[in-house]
């Protein structure tokens, strides 16, 4: 049989790397779809060593541009689309409404647009959040829980998702939506606050700085690792029942505090010395509470995170260490 072929966008990106590294593990071809940038990063793609493989293929594209959907796809006929593209960033979206929605919501309906028409049996993956459940205090949230957003990146992508679901169901497209919960790893962006963090403590350590400051440290979150996330991902596609949407987490929360406390404590600091909370960096609406059950996809393709979130942090804080004592 001959090997599948992938097209990934948001190939640069945390998940991008982590996928396109699994994917290729596996025997796939992979398209990864980049977009053109002054200096675009291909550094996560290096740290998984994948950069050089024969096997992954750089296709210039971008998802607000549906003609270069159109064309990449015509191309590449992809078994599978994986659709990571997005403005991911929740705190910028209230800076950048009209881009994130055109990016984040229009962005993945013109990759369900550009499938529709141009290799309509691929099977689709589309990157939903946790976001989208919005105001929770308590409980746990699953594929049932009804969404009520809290962001301009929330808003974009409940478009997408219920564009997703509309196009499964009116064009009997295979689109599958992962929600899911926050995921973190070495190569998280450094405005996320868990990278944030390890490398602020990071900082720390090789004294390059003498305190760590946060905004909100109450919000609580169902934090896991990339790496098992992604795994998620594609094991979600092979499932060979109709497609559907998957809640993926944890279902274990910690707030934005512990997780710090914890980052601390990996190498022997005490956070009260070091973090200060500024009430400035507090967002105009935040979501206090997410925390995952993730049942469906465990009943219906056996997924279960395998990383705790200790073992994320000191994973994270080790890798900061490591990297900034080589700079
Ligand atoms: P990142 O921010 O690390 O990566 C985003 C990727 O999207 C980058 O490769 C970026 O490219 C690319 N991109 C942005 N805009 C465009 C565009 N207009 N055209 C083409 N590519 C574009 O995000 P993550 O890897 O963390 O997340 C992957 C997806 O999963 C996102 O859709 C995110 O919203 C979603 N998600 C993430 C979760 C998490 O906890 N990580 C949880 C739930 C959902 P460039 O390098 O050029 O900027
Ligand atoms: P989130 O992740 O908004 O959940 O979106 P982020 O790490 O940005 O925030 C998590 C929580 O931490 C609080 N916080 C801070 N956040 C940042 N970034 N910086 C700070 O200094 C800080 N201090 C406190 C935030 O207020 C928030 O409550 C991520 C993204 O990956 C999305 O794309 C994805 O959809 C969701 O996770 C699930």
């Amino acid at each position: 049989m001959e090997n599948k072929v992938a097209l990934v966008t948001g190939v640069t990106g945390q998940d991008g790397a982590y996928l396109t590294a699994h994917l290729l593990g596996l025997g796939y071809k992979v398209y990864g779809l980049r977009r053109r940038c002054s200096d675009t990063s291909l550094a996560r793609l290096n740290y998984l060593g994948v950069l050089d493989n024969s096997h992954l293929v750089f296709v210039d594209g971008d998802i607000t541009d549906l003609g270069s959907l159109m064309r990449i796809l015509e191309d590449t006929k992809p078994d599978e689309v994986y659709n990571l593209a997005a403005q991911s960033f929740v705190g910028v979206s209230w800076h950048q409404p009209l881009y994130t929605a055109q990016a984040t919501g229009l962005g993945a309906l013109n990759v369900f647009e550009a499938v529709r028409a141009k290799c309509p049996k691929a099977r689709v993956y589309q990157a939903s959040s946790s976001e989208m459940f919005g105001y929770n205090t308590e409980g746990m949230q699953n594929e049932q829980t009804l969404f009520n957003p809290r962001s301009p990146y929330a808003v974009a992508k409940v478009f997408a998702h219920h564009m997703a679901v509309n196009y499964r169901c009116s064009f009997n497209m295979h689109i599958n939506c992962g929600i899911l919960f926050n995921h973190e790893s070495p190569l998280r962006g450094l405005e996320f606050v868990t990278r944030k963090i390890t490398h602020g403590v990071a900082q720390i350590v090789n004294k390059k700085a003498d305190r760590l400051i946060l905004g909100n440290v109450e919000a609580k979150r169902d934090w896991g690792h990339a790496r098992d996330y992604v795994q998620a991902m594609h094991t979600m596609l092979q499932y060979q029942g109709s497609p559907d949407d998957y809640v993926i987490a944890t279902g274990h929360a910690i707030s934005v505090y512990e997780f710090c406390r914890l980052a601390f404590e990996c190498v022997g600091l005490d956070v009260k010395k070091w973090l200060v909370s500024d009430p400035a960096l507090a967002r105009p609406a935040d979501v206090p509470y997410l925390c995952g059950n993730a049942d469906k996809a465990w009943k219906t393709f056996a997924w279960r995170p395998t990383i705790t979130v200790a073992q994320l942090i000191e994973e994270m804080v080790w890798a900061d260490i490591g990297a900034q004592r080589k700079q």
